[in-house]
């Protein structure tokens, strides 16, 4: 075969072709040719300490480029290593292309040793889960993984490469270019339906879920808002998706019912839900008295016994928006009386912000990583009850400024989300913001980030407690038990890993430690002691008794 090539370096051209620029993970030796191929290509291998963390990368890459972050792993236990951030990436919709070894599949002298059939354990995480079993497909298998990929709704795929044929030769070579998709648009027909509804709406609301914080999306997106006019509010993964219009922002539905910002839900008589996907925690409870949807989407709503929208315009949401906004614009009519609800929920929202009480509690936490960063600095949370208080009472200047899983919602992913970003925004304040148990699972990659060279602040929220169960075990009316846990001196950890530690002691001291954190450059830990008490205080008693007559409010 005189044109001949290695399978695995056809492999590394096509994802080289693909636009590849890392691939984050931990190879075995099933790997082996792979790794080889890439020593010659462009493509950057950055080696985690665990697959998790490899796999939250990928993810977070793909969340904020909206090109397949790659990440990989051996056979059966590096491979199931990979199973939660395979499953972050598709309820998150965050396009990411996972490569997983395998023993060879024709003919193989180790019996069954570390073999599970990971292309089955994959297909329900994934878009698409398939082995190569021979050289000449990679090309197509390779192009194919990342068109789907990167289609609508995004999404991880996975590639099994086995041994044997990674070290195959073939001459079908040929790599397949992609070429730029343009997305089917939404009907006049859908439009017009639509635009009549908000014309005859009273107190229309725009309310921007996760799909609306799409990469490309924020400009035509704030654009839209603005020349509308009409507020709106988000669900946790649509915060941030737009720029430059706080004015017309009313809050985040953090919780699904009778927090401040449903006042203003349950008083809407029509809320036009951009891009919601309802793999979040709904943001509000469609039902008998509640207000009209129409969905905006890529693709159609999902029916759930809490969200059934009334009318849809499907197709490029971009596209969809700029014509909505031209059938509308300068014709609506606003309820005054709706429209003065707004600064008395942002009022409630930022009560007890510069709070003096030490330990911290969340509103001052949230107050104080706000003052900490710019505009356009990101913070990236971890899994846990602060993620609440952020969601809450965070502002947002700018799209995709605050990362938060509110779909799978798993602990761990904190510190390597927060590791991709700063390694995307070299020049952008990063912070990530954990607690003190969702940073010890994945606590082993801050090695990771001192060797890429990252400038990265960590803040730890400590309370030495999972201290969003404990909470749901208050609400739920059952004594403490077993939440409890002890920490390692967090500043020593720091420390004997090569980053820097500071450990906040009085009420006023964390805005300077951040301060001083982003100062002093490199990777920083900064741990605070939490008071969590507000969380019954505020998230169930204030709210029971000035929302609602009854029941308990839901997390
Ligand atoms: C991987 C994973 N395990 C368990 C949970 C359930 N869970 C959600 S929040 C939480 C507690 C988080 O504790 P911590 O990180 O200390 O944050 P805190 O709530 O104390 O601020 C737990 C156990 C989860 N979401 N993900
Ligand atoms: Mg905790």
């Amino acid at each position: 075969m005189p044109n001949a090539m290695k399978a695995s370096d056809l492999f590394v051209a096509a994802l080289e072709n693909e636009g590849v620029t890392h691939i984050f993970g931990v190879p075995g030796e099933e790997n082996l040719d792979f790794v080889e191929s890439l020593r010659g290509s462009k493509i950057q291998l950055v080696v985690t300490r665990h697959e998790q963390g490899a796999a939250f990368m990928a993810a977070t890459f793909g969340r904020l480029t909206g090109k397949p972050g790659v990440c990989l792993s051996t056979l059966g236990p590096g491979a199931l290593n990979l199973v939660t951030g395979v499953a972050y990436a598709l309820l998150g919709a965050m396009p990411m292309i996972l490569i997983t070894g395998q023993k060879p599949i024709l003919s193989s002298r180790q019996a069954r040793f570390q073999v599970v059939d990971i292309v089955s354990t994959m297909r329900p995480l994934t878009k698409l889960s398939r082995q190569i079993v021979s050289a000449a497909s990679i090309p197509a298998t390779v192009r194919e993984s990342f068109r789907i990929a990167t289609e609508e709704r995004l999404g991880p795929v996975h590639i099994e490469l086995p041994e044997d044929i990674a070290r195959e030769m073939t001459e079908h070579t040929a790599l397949i270019p992609s070429h730029p998709i343009h997305l089917p648009e939404a009907s006049t027909a859908a439009l017009q339906a639509a635009a009549e509804m908000l014309l005859q709406a009273k107190r229309p609301l725009i309310m921007l879920g996760a799909g609306a914080n799409r990469v490309h999306l924020a400009e035509p997106l704030s654009a839209f808002v603005k020349s509308v006019g009409i507020p709106f509010f988000n669900t946790q993964m649509g915060k941030g998706a737009v720029s430059g219009v706080s004015d017309l922002y009313v809050g985040t539905a953090a919780l699904s019912e009778r927090d401040y910002i449903h006042k203003m839900i349950d008083r809407s008589d029509l809320i036009l839900a951009i891009g919601h996907d309802t793999v979040e925690k709904p943001p509000f409870l469609m039902g008998e008295g509640a207000p009209r949807v129409i969905h905006v989407g890529y693709t159609p709503a999902t029916v759930e016994r809490v969200y059934f929208p009334n009318a849809e315009i499907i197709g490029d949401i971009a596209a969809s928006l700029t014509k909505l906004g031209g059938l509308i614009e300068g014709r609506l009519a606003t309820d005054p009386e709706f429209l003065a609800l707004k600064e008395e929920v942002l009022a409630h929202v930022s009560d007890r912000a510069e709070e003096q009480r030490f330990p911290l509690i969340p509103q001052r936490i949230v107050h104080d990583v706000r003052l900490a960063l710019p505009a356009d600095g990101i913070a990236c949370l971890d899994n846990g009850m602060y993620k609440i208080w952020f969601a809450r009472n965070y502002r947002t200047h700018m799209a995709n400024t605050l990362l938060l899983d509110n779909a799978l919602a798993t602990m761990g992913a904190g510190l390597p989300s927060a590791m991709m970003a700063a390694m995307l925004n070299p020049d952008k304040r990063v912070m990530a913001v954990c607690g003190d148990g969702g940073f010890m699972m994945n606590a082993q990659e801050l090695e990771t980030a001192i060797r890429l060279k990252l400038n990265l602040v960590v803040l730890i929220l400590e309370d030495n407690a999972y201290g969003m169960i404990r909470w749901k075990q208050a609400v739920d009316k059952f004594e403490d038990f077993g939440m409890t846990f002890g920490n390692p001196d967090f500043v020593k950890f720091a420390e004997a890993h090569g980053a820097g530690g500071h450990l906040v002691s009085d009420s006023e001291g964390l805005a300077p430690a951040l301060e001083a954190a982003f100062a002093a450059g490199g990777v920083q830990l900064v741990v605070v002691p939490v008071d969590y008490s507000e969380n019954i205080r505020v998230l169930i008693e204030e709210l029971n008794a000035n929302i609602s007559q009854h029941g308990v409010v839901s997390e």
